[in-house]
């Protein structure tokens, strides 16, 4: 495995080989393969493009080309930061035939977290939209190469370009190897990198699709971004690409534009967090576009509270499937088809068979059966660490290779789970994770910031949002919410991350053991909001 990675142990690698979780198929097999067998059956289109299977095959072998000139090697990390088009399957898949490794920033991330990205994984190349409305991410690059000068910048549209030369031939990439790298949601100062196997990833978004009951004949619909884990694995995209359906890709999640998209395309699945999904089942009371072709409804993210599940399920019936999942591996799926009783109230079972749980309290001993405590897992998709980084490393997982997820849960007498909270320092806005510490060093940086401490605070409609306690620095003029804003903006910090309020304190309280007491500045807010 790729140096600065953790490995599964040997042995633990052979059974998941042994026992067929691990196939020793790469992504870019998947494609080949499908490319095979389907050739000119659909299989991806946006607002302006349209793909078969071997179109896209065939784009991915020019892309792959095109990197191989612009200097990027086999095993090279890559930072990709576009949106739901078709150049993200293309530009993915060119990565994969290369050999190299994408890093798949979100398309909100900015100047901080692009830099920071590109230089925890050692990128040497950073690939960006040609063309996108509403955001220059070429100015956003230029930003970027002034701190990596030596980062290759790359135009998604123009590696994907017709060339008159011939492809390259690429050698087969190890399938023990890395395949990409996700972006942590991150509880600590800046995200983490999560490095994901092909041997782990096929099998996460194989295991995805056969619980989903993905076949040819559906249609995935990716309006979250298709660089998170949902859209991307859970099935998501690639997912329904190896099942040899057809998926379609936009970054409107509106419900007008999707219902159109669905009618017209007939969509058969899409995945979407609590806030979209509440939407959209309130919108079908005024929409009149044929949304009949829907037969699953995933909806993950953040929690989903069970009178909002009764809108999704009355809107659009029994199609709704809850789904608690990581980018750090550990999947949840409620079965298709399961009783109201398991689809309204628990966030799911475990996808694998092989995926072991562990419910603990503070001193990591299990708890009562059906007791809330925290999770802990490991499996044959939770990587048994992040890149780069063993300090965090030390902490985020036992000695034994638990992930400590962070989060609260319970286990039902059927063996699911229901999320009842969190422990990690992270506030989860709609389903986009901003760590707390990550702001609270931003906002220090400000001269009239002596201290800061950043807390979620309960919101009718994205289930959370952030507020920033600030101590100011003797003397001055405490700042307000928009001086600190543009503050954060030209640090280039994503705009999810910006508190949504702040409040200027003269002191923080304190726990027992002298540590800012967060959930007392939670409550404060509570009792004022
Ligand atoms: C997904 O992945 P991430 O990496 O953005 O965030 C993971 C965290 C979980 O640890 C949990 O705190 C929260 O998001 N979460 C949920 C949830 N799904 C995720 N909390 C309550 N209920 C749920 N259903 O968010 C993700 C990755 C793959 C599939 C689905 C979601």
């Amino acid at each position: 495995m790729l140096d600065g990675c953790v490995p599964w142990p040997a042995e633990l690698a052979e059974r998941y080989r042994q026992a067929g979780f691990w196939r020793g198929e790469t992504l870019d097999d998947l494609l080949r393969r499908r490319a095979i067998e389907r050739g000119d059956r659909p299989v991806a289109s946006d607002a302006t493009h349209r793909l078969s299977y071997a179109e896209l095959d065939d784009a991915a072998s020019r892309v792959a080309t095109a990197l191989s000139r612009a200097g990027i090697d086999p095993r090279d990390r890559v930072v990709v930061q576009l949106g739901n088009t078709v150049d993200f399957l293309t530009v993915f898949f060119g990565l994969q035939r290369a050999g190299a490794i994408p890093v798949l920033a979100l398309p909100m991330h900015r100047r901080s977290e692009i830099t920071h990205l590109c230089g925890l994984s050692g990128a040497t190349g950073y690939v960006i939209p040609g063309h996108h409305p509403g955001f220059d991410y070429r100015g956003l690059a230029g930003d970027v190469r002034a701190a990596l000068p030596e980062l290759k910048v790359l135009i998604a549209d123009e590696l994907a370009a017709p060339s008159p030369s011939r492809n390259a031939e690429f050698p087969r990439t190890d399938p023990s190897d890395v395949a990409l790298m996700l972006v942590s949601g991150g509880t600590t100062g800046l995200p983490k990198l999560i490095p994901r196997t092909h041997d782990d990833y096929v099998y996460n978004l194989r295991a995805s699709a056969e619980t989903c009951r993905l076949s040819g004949d559906d249609v995935y619909l990716a309006a979250l971004p298709a660089a998170h884990n949902f859209a991307l694995g859970c099935p998501g995209v690639l997912g329904t690409i190896d099942a040899g359906g057809a998926v379609v890709l936009t970054d409107i999640a509106a419900p007008d534009e999707a219902f159109e998209t669905i009618q017209r395309e007939r969509v058969s699945v899409t995945a979407l967090v609590p806030p979209t999904a509440r939407m959209w089942a309130e919108a079908t009371a005024w929409s009149d576009e044929d949304l009949s072709s829907m037969r699953l409804l995933q909806v993950g993210g953040a929690r989903l509270l069970p009178e909002h599940a009764r809108l999704v399920t009355d809107a659009f019936g029994p199609v709704l499937q809850q789904v608690f999942g990581m980018a750090e591996g550990l999947l949840n799926f409620t079965e298709p088809g399961a009783p109201e009783e398991i689809v309204l109230h628990t966030q799911g079972r475990p996808l694998s068979p092989a995926d072991e749980i562990r419910v603990v309290d503070e001193n990591d001993d299990d708890v009562a059966p059906g007791d809330v405590g925290q999770l802990l897992t490991r499996g044959p998709y939770t990587p048994r660490g992040y890149y780069r980084a063993p300090e965090h490393n030390a902490a985020s997982f036992t000695a034994d290779g638990y992930y400590r997820t962070g989060d609260l849960v319970r286990v039902t007498r059927t063996g699911h789970l229901v999320v009842e909270g969190r422990v990690k320092d992270q506030i989860n806005r709609g389903g986009d994770k901003i760590a707390a510490a990550e702001v609270e060093e931003h906002l220090v940086a400000h001269p009239a910031v002596a201290d800061a401490a950043v807390v979620a605070t309960p919101d009718e409609l994205l289930g959370e949002r952030s507020c920033a306690f600030v101590i100011p620095a003797p003397g001055v003029t405490p700042p307000d919410r928009a001086e600190l804003a543009a503050f954060l903006s030209d640090r280039g910090v994503a705009a999810f991350k910006i508190p949504d309020r702040v409040e200027v304190v003269e002191s923080f309280p304190v726990t027992t053991v002298g540590k800012t007491d967060k959930r007392a500045l939670a409550e404060r807010i509570g009792a004022t909001a």
